[in-house]
């Protein structure tokens, strides 16, 4: 009963004062096919995940609520979307990480999307968390900078990535999520992660090209407090068992 009063968002500001690290599994429904669903759960049900993330830059096929109804039934872990547009909303899931997308200069991705989608999200019980989304450039163009038609931030500019982060923070949002893109080449550097996190009060999500195990320790020591791990799994579900 307790569990269900405390919200994600608490969880997760409850998680970084105890200095305990969260892991999401990003699932994109284009990725996926239903019928092997069962056997990918089982590895997500064994796996250190503590969240489970639902979205994609561009979601094509129609499965976004069987998927996350089976989710639901399947997994005790939460559900939170991560969306690439407001067409990804589902009222099953536990929330959704609303998202605005600081480093590009789109109007579209700063607030159109957010206001078509918050009449839809008050239809439903989905705890929508505010969150800073910044992409950093990575080595390759990635679906994000494609799809929002925006440039990442450079990643030798740490003190451009300092302020949007803290003027995200300022702004209001609750988390921080410093994002290479799905597949980059070069994951989000150490000494980034670690400035933000020195700097900003906020929990900190930090994703893409994350590849191993290590890379993953790495971006927590570094300050990262919730790590998210999406194209490693997507190719090799043993990816925890190493
Ligand atoms: C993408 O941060 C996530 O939005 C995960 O990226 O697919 O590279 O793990 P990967």
């Amino acid at each position: 009963m307790e569990q269900k009063l405390r919200t994600i968002h608490q969880q997760i500001l409850e998680a970084k004062n105890k200095g305990q690290k969260l892991l999401a599994i990003l699932l994109d429904p284009d990725k996926i096919v239903l019928e092997k669903l069962d056997g990918l759960l089982d590895k997500i049900n064994q796996s250190p995940a503590t969240h489970i993330f639902v979205g994609g830059s561009i979601v094509e096929n129609n499965i976004l609520e069987d998927l996350i109804g089976q989710l639901k039934q399947k997994t005790s872990l939460p559900v939170v979307i991560f969306p690439g547009d407001p067409s990804q909303i589902s009222p099953q899931a536990d929330a959704i990480l609303f998202l605005s997308l600081l480093s590009g200069r789109n109007p579209d991705y700063l607030i159109e999307y957010q206001v078509q989608a918050a009449p839809i999200l008050k239809k439903t019980d989905l705890e929508v968390i505010s969150t800073g989304y910044i992409l950093i450039e990575s080595g390759n163009e990635t679906a994000v900078a494609r799809v929002s038609k925006t440039k990442p931030l450079n990643r030798e500019n740490v003190d451009l990535v300092l302020a949007t982060a803290q003027a995200g923070e300022m702004l209001g949002n609750k988390l921080m999520y410093l994002e290479a893109g799905s597949g980059a080449k070069n994951a989000v550097p150490l000494k980034m992660i670690q400035l933000i996190a020195q700097n900003i009060e906020i929990p900190i999500i930090v994703g893409g090209g994350i590849v191993d195990l290590h890379g993953i320790q790495n971006a927590y020591n570094a300050g990262a407090d919730l790590v998210v791990i999406g194209t490693a799994f997507e190719n090799d579900s043993h990816f925890f068992e190493s």
